[in-house]
């Protein structure tokens, strides 16, 4: 067995040697063009940085470590994050030295608690107040005290796994703590050791489990949206946050900034309320005509049908197809994923005679809010918190292994107009 700590110390001065040479032998060579477009509108399809967690391939969807995400959705969120990080699973003894490693560093300090009740819990949204405290816990950082020691660049991957490390085994704790204040649900119920990192989180939100089923989601939940690569807005964000050192805690509390928004982890938020205004509606499901009708009215308004289409995925997002395998199985007869069921059938085939979407196929977010809704979490407004703390180790994986590889500060070119407009009248010989 080899812990996370060893199997890294053991691989990454090769892995480190391995890209200084690539780099040394072949660094002009081109990866990527950009064209205009692409400068001015949000970078897509630009193949401008490296990431070694995760891909997302448009035909296939998310691929960990080059492996399908469906095949990984009986692991458990520590596996995968030592998956991520190593691109090897860990074998048990491995496995429970992560999870000993994570109940040593769980206990939350008081300052953080006083930090989440101190915040206004009418008016703050949840991932407000989860990236607040994710901010204040830096005051602890490992990086930022060894950082300030004097300690050598080789060595920043190791305060980075510590902080890592810290951050995730509180993380469950802190998220937990914010549903029951957010939501007025009493007080904050205490960690137990004895569970893994995703069964403990799902028992300290307080709701009835008398099955373990509510504790299945969450494991699926957190194993699934771990990481989409490197790119999305959120591990962009903490990528380049990270690369100008600033801390972990720095780095994740901005990546989840970026989540917060509603062109990407607010999306899951919106889905669950289409489908709440099914049901309000029709009262129950709706035919498939008046689904159709629906939809269409739904784009005709000029709005867009959530949980559906994507910016690089060309297939079902074998996500959904994960929600909705256990879905059929837990909850086949729920009304709300009847109606998920039904827009799993019914809006591909509206979209595509709308002929607008490059993807008609549902993406992760379709069908995640009806199973949290099953099992009683109905404040959708809590649903990006789910999917940050499982993001978090995704970013923190990314972040290790930028600086194991000693990734230095991002920091791309911008022009003006008045340079595009000149560039454009001279042609493509005018450099930036
Ligand atoms: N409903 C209606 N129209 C849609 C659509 C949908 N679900 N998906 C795409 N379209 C439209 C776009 O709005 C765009 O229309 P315009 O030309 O009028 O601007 C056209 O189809 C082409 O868009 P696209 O290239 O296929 O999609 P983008 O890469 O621009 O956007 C996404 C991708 C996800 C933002 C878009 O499909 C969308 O808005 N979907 C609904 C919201 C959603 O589910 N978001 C969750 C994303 C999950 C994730 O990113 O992880």
């Amino acid at each position: 067995m080899a812990t996370l700590q060893e199997k890294l110390s053991a691989t990454i001065p090769n892995i480190r040697k391995e890209l200084q040479g690539i780099v040394k032998q072949h660094g002009a060579r081109k990866v990527a063009e950009v064209n205009v477009e692409q400068a001015v509108a949000g970078l897509r399809g630009v193949a401008g940085m490296m990431c070694d967690t995760s891909e997302v391939d448009p035909n296939r969807g998310l691929l960990i470590r080059g492996r399908p995400i469906s095949d990984l959705t009986d692991k458990l969120p520590e596996e995968i994050f030592y998956f991520l990080l190593t691109g090897e699973l860990p074998d048990t003894a491995a496995l429970r030295a992560l999870q000993a490693d994570f109940r040593k560093r769980s206990e939350v300090p008081d300052h953080i608690w006083e930090v989440i009740n101190a915040l206004p819990e009418e008016s703050a949204h949840p991932m407000r107040m989860l990236s607040i405290a994710i901010l204040s816990m830096g005051a602890d950082s490992v990086f930022r005290r060894r950082y300030d020691e004097g300690m050598k660049k080789d060595e920043y991957w190791e305060a980075a796994l510590e902080d890592a490390l810290t951050l995730l085994a509180r993380l469950p704790q802190m998220a937990a703590a914010i549903y029951r204040r957010k939501y007025k649900l009493g007080r904050r119920l205490p960690s137990d050791p004895k569970l893994d990192w995703a069964a403990d989180y799902a028992q300290m939100l307080g709701l009835p489990d008398p099955k373990g089923e509510f504790t299945k989601l969450i494991r699926l939940y957190m194993t699934l949206h771990c990481d989409h690569e490197g790119g999305n807005a959120s591990a962009f964000t903490s990528h380049v946050v990270a690369s100008t050192l600033s801390d972990p805690y720095y780095a994740v509390s901005a990546g989840f900034n970026a989540l917060a928004g509603p062109l990407h982890g607010l999306a899951n938020q919106e889905c669950l309320e289409f489908v709440i205004g099914v049901q309000k509606k029709f009262k129950k499901v709706p035919t498939d005509d008046q689904f159709r009708d629906y939809c269409w009215e739904v784009l005709n308004s000029g709005r867009v049908i959530p949980g559906y289409g994507h910016a690089v995925l060309r297939v079902t997002d074998p996500r959904f197809t994960a929600f909705h395998h256990f879905g059929k199985i837990v909850c086949p007869n729920d009304e709300i994923f009847r109606i998920v069921d039904l827009g799993y059938r019914i809006i591909p085939e509206v979209l595509k005679k709308q002929g607008k979407a490059k993807n008609v196929c549902p993406n992760v977010d379709a069908g995640s809010g009806a199973l949290l809704y099953h099992f009683g979490v109905t404040q959708d407004t809590y649903y990006t918190v789910f999917f940050a703390v499982s993001r978090a180790m995704g970013l923190l994986a990314q972040l290790i292994l930028d600086r194991a590889m000693l990734i230095p500060l991002t920091r791309p070119k911008s022009f003006t107009m008045a340079w595009l407009k000149n560039f454009i009248k001279q042609g493509e010989g005018a450099a930036v």
